[in-house]
């Protein structure tokens, strides 16, 4: 029997490398032999500031980039997670069993509420936010998450509430586990590689947008912060920054990392950033050329949400009766 496969994206701004490499890559590579469901997570992404206006057009385009990327809705069930309302009903019957210490432990929560905190407001739903992505996974019976190490620690709530649930009713999850891809699990910020790129990054030089054009992309890999020491090597705890540009190009050019040691050896960081940035601009090419072919035909995009989100309603209130 093919595995189960759940995952997803908050439409909480425009997609970066990092969620590409991190995620959508790897869900293009488990449609043929898993059984997998992919979510545009709206009903997460408004757990954080966001412009209405602003918010739906996210939704479409997160969607946009998912066909874009190859996610063919013949294999594949994309949905719109407020579509399907299991979604907020299972998170409410597991939030009653959640104790309030592991989500205030969570690694996610304390990230984002040191940065909402001087912002004006930390709500309940950011705090409840691995509650319902526990719903998300377990609706879908799903043995495998596909995400980036950030959402691991959510992943393994969502196995502890499966299993909660199960000794105290009877069986009625399975277990789920995060599947991470080890070498883009983390795909660092331009500008400060310590941290994750993320899409909220209020300095726009820190991520490289799926809809970036060439020069910006030039501009960006330019600007990266580098290492002290001028070497080209793989090593991410003396050398993050250079690692991380190290990861970026073999992701997107196909080469092992060592033959880029190789074949950078001696030379200097103007020259790999310059390949760099063709090797992330011919990567991206395809997926770009697709989004504007969808941008002309948004009717059909809708359409494949509204077909997916019915599909996935039929799987999920099976779970939830
Ligand atoms: N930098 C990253 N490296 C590798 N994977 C990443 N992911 C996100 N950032 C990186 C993975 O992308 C998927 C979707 O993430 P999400 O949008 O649901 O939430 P997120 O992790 O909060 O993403 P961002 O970009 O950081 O958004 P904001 O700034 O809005 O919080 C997940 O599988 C995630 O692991």
């Amino acid at each position: 029997m093919k595995k189960r496969v759940f995952s997803g994206i908050r439409p909480s701004g425009d997609l970066h490398i990092g969620n590409y490499l991190g995620a959508i890559k790897q869900w293009v590579g488990l449609q043929d032999d898993h059984e997998v469901v992919f979510g545009i997570m709206d009903l997460h992404a408004i757990t954080t500031p966001h412009d209405p206006e602003k918010f739906r057009r996210n939704t479409l385009e997160t969607a946009m980039v998912y066909l874009a990327a190859g996610l063919d809705p013949a294999k594949t069930t994309l949905m719109v997670q407020s579509r399907v309302p299991a979604h907020a009903e299972l998170a409410w019957i597991l939030g009653t069993m959640t104790p309030l210490g592991e989500l205030e432990r969570m690694t996610q929560f304390k990230e984002k509420s040191r940065e909402l905190g001087t912002k004006g407001g930390i709500m309940a739903g950011l705090l409840n936010y691995p509650i319902l992505m526990a719903a998300d996974i377990l609706l879908y019976q799903a043995d495998a998450v596909p995400v980036g190490e950030d959402q691991a620690q959510h992943v393994e709530l969502a196995r502890s509430l499966a299993e909660r649930f199960n000794n105290r009713y009877g069986k009625a999850f399975t277990l789920p586990q995060a599947m991470l891809q080890k070498d883009t699990a983390r795909i660092m910020a331009l500008d400060d590689p310590p941290k994750k790129m993320s899409k909220s990054d209020e300095n726009a030089r820190g991520y490289i947008l799926l809809t970036d054009s060439p020069d910006a992309i030039r501009e960006k890999i330019k600007a990266a912060v580098t290492d002290s020491e001028k070497k080209i090597a793989f090593a991410p705890e003396e050398k993050p920054a250079i690692s991380n540009l190290l990861v970026i190009f073999s992701e997107f050019s196909g080469r092992p990392i060592p033959e880029l040691e190789r074949s950078y050896a001696g030379k200097g960081y103007a020259e790999f950033k310059a390949d760099l940035a063709e090797a992330v601009i011919a990567g991206l090419a395809p997926l770009q050329e697709r989004f504007r072919e969808l941008e002309t035909d948004t009717d059909s995009v809708f359409a494949v949400l509204r077909g997916g989100s019915e599909r996935a309603a039929a799987v999920a209130n099976k779970t939830l009766a």
